[in-house]
């Protein structure tokens, strides 16, 4: 008998429109959860909804609510769709809960102190008649890849490569439709994963457990090159980027971390929400160091998340 830790990747808060998520990361899951368990194995399957960023503030601003409020109702739709489609989680957590925050929060302190995450100053796209600066899907435009027209700010949909709205021809603002655009100088975070690739390259070579295809992806990621990505954004919902004393970090006011690094890290956010609901402990569920060198740790994802999850 042994440890068994499954996660599926986090529906966003805003996805219950289609079932490409339960069908490509949370149906599989369960199966090989259930199955697992039969075997007499100690399984814990965590999954929760991925709640930050611009999808949940351009869905709810289409819903006319307040981020929160609508945040709160679609977690429990879909808590209640995976209820009803019996899927046997031992816990759909969310990534706007405290565990995540204060996480998310850690992470990134550990990551400054190893000189992984710098201060920049970046140019970023500003909208004069919005009055705000646009990230990622708030900004829309044609890709420079492919000539899609409609790409979204951070990725096109059609060819599936990482963009910077920066890149993208003819911007207009998602929100308005404006195309009265300013580039501004604005100052975030930046995680710099061009020091780390070497190591990346390394680690991936010693997980002999990883599916081919997965291994394929993430080492096509870094044959690409990795660049050193901004991991903070200009929006109201999200982990509050914090100095020190847990204040407002000075420059940096106003400003919260990107979703996907806040996402994977709710994996081990939602473990602690379980854990705290059931009297149970989480860290001998992921800390090696402090009971978890037993554990075997299975992610289901769909292919375009593996480069995050790497
Ligand atoms: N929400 C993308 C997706 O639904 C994203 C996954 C997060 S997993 C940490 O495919
Ligand atoms: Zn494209």
């Amino acid at each position: 008998m042994s440890r068994i830790l499954i996660t599926s990747a986090l529906p966003y808060i805003n996805g219950i429109k289609h079932l490409g998520n339960l069908a490509g990361s949370m149906l599989p899951a369960d199966v090989f959860a259930r199955f697992k368990r039969a075997q007499g194995h100690e399984v814990l399957y965590i999954c929760a909804t991925d709640e930050h960023g611009t999808p949940a503030e351009l869905a709810a601003a289409a819903a006319g609510q307040d981020v929160r409020t609508y945040c709160d109702e679609q977690h429990e739709i879909q808590k209640r769709a995976g209820e009803a489609f019996g899927l046997s989680y031992d816990w759909f957590g969310r990534s706007s809960n405290e565990p995540n925050r204060r996480l998310t929060q850690h992470f990134a302190k550990v990551l400054e102190e190893k000189g992984l995450i710098e201060e920049r100053v970046d140019r970023m796209i500003y909208s004069v008649d919005d009055a705000r600066f646009l990230p990622d899907r708030y900004v829309e435009g044609t890709c420079p890849h492919c000539g899609h027209v409609g790409a979204r700010g951070d990725q096109c949909d059609n060819c599936g490569r990482l963009l910077d709205p920066t890149d993208l021809i003819d911007p207009y603002s998602s929100v308005s439709g404006s195309k009265n655009l300013e580039v501004r100088d604005t100052r975030h975070l930046y995680l710099l994963q061009t020091k780390v690739e070497q190591p990346i390259r390394d680690w991936i070579g010693t997980r002999a457990d990883w599916q081919t295809l997965a291994r394929s992806i993430a080492y096509k990621h870094l044959d690409e090159g990795l660049i050193d990505r901004g991991i903070t954004r200009d929006l109201k919902w999200g982990v509050p980027v914090v100095g020190p004393d847990g204040g407002p970090r000075p420059g940096l006011e106003g400003k919260v971390f990107y979703v996907w690094f806040d996402a994977p890290i709710e994996y081990i956010g939602a473990t602690e929400e379980w854990a705290e609901a059931t009297g149970r402990t989480w860290r001998d569920w992921w800390r090696t160091d402090e009971g978890a060198d037993d554990v075997r740790y299975v992610q289901f994802m769909g292919k375009d998340n593996v480069a995050f999850h790497t």
